[in-house]
């Protein structure tokens, strides 16, 4: 049924298609096409109003160059509210998590001057807003790094640094790594326990062919490189493999 588990993929047409898991193409409502906007991100799903389907997010142009984050349901129809305005050229992927533990949804957004904006998704009222470093967010994740229930943010940006935003209630932590020898990264790093000690490991992959693997000491909050996960690949890495087991007490 529209609303069940689907699968979006966006066109060069500036349409999204809605698949079933068996494939079936779904037609009620879809392919998704707003006349006179381009498409400028990848859906992501979220379940906005709290039914038990998530909704398709995505970020359209306008012909006057005025960008809006929409929302749709799996049958196709626009969610109350929608699309709604976006006052900065967004850089970023949109990325949808509950970052601050209010069990209230909200998406992060970058901009082309290197700040990470963090809106309720619901409201879209922003919630906060960061510049990272001196650089451009490319790269965006949301995981838990220390296993204490928070999300932390992880965001990688085009001068080689990585700056982790630490959730702490009363204020945010900023965690900036400066490891990475300058070297360029594709984009978002990913994260998970992939040598099954319990310790979570961070993957960045280069632009030169490098792909980097640290290790957080939980104790003393170090990441620590692990030579024997140092790959020289040395081809252009065009985006990261993903970990499919975020779990971090499995493998
Ligand atoms: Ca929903
Ligand atoms: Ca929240
Ligand atoms: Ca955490
Ligand atoms: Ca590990």
């Amino acid at each position: 049924m529209p609303g069940d588990e689907i699968i979006t993929v966006d066109s060069l047409e500036n349409k999204i298609y809605a698949y079933y898991r068996d494939r079936t193409l779904i037609e009620q409502g879809f392919p998704i096409h707003i006349q006179g906007h381009v498409l400028c991100s990848s859906p992501v799903l979220a379940n906005i109003d709290n039914d038990s389907y998530d909704e398709i997010i995505f970020i359209t142009k306008d012909d006057s160059g005025d960008h809006y984050l929409n929302a749709y349901k799996g049958n196709g129809s626009v969610i109350n509210s929608f699309p709604k305005f976006i006052s900065f050229e967004p850089y970023l992927e949109p990325v949808v998590d509950d970052i601050d533990d209010d069990e209230v949804l909200e998406i992060l957004i970058g901009d082309k001057a290197g700040n990470l904006h963090v809106f309720d998704l619901v409201t879209f009222t922003e919630e906060y807003a960061w510049s990272i470093d001196t650089g451009y967010a490319i790269g965006v994740t949301v995981f838990d790094i220390n296993n204490d229930g928070l999300n932390e943010i992880i965001c990688s940006s085009d001068n080689g640094k990585i700056v982790i935003k630490q959730f702490k209630y009363t204020h945010w932590d900023t965690i900036t790594f400066n490891d990475l020898a300058g070297e360029e990264i594709t984009g978002t790093v990913s994260l998970g326990d992939i040598d099954n000690d319990e310790k979570v490991e961070l993957l960045a992959c280069m632009k030169n062919g490098d792909l980097y693997c640290y290790s957080l000491d939980q104790s003393s909050g170090q990441w620590d490189l692990i030579p024997e996960w140092w790959r020289i690949l040395g081809v252009e890495i065009a985006c990261l493999p993903l970990l499919i087991n975020f779990d971090i007490d499995d493998v």
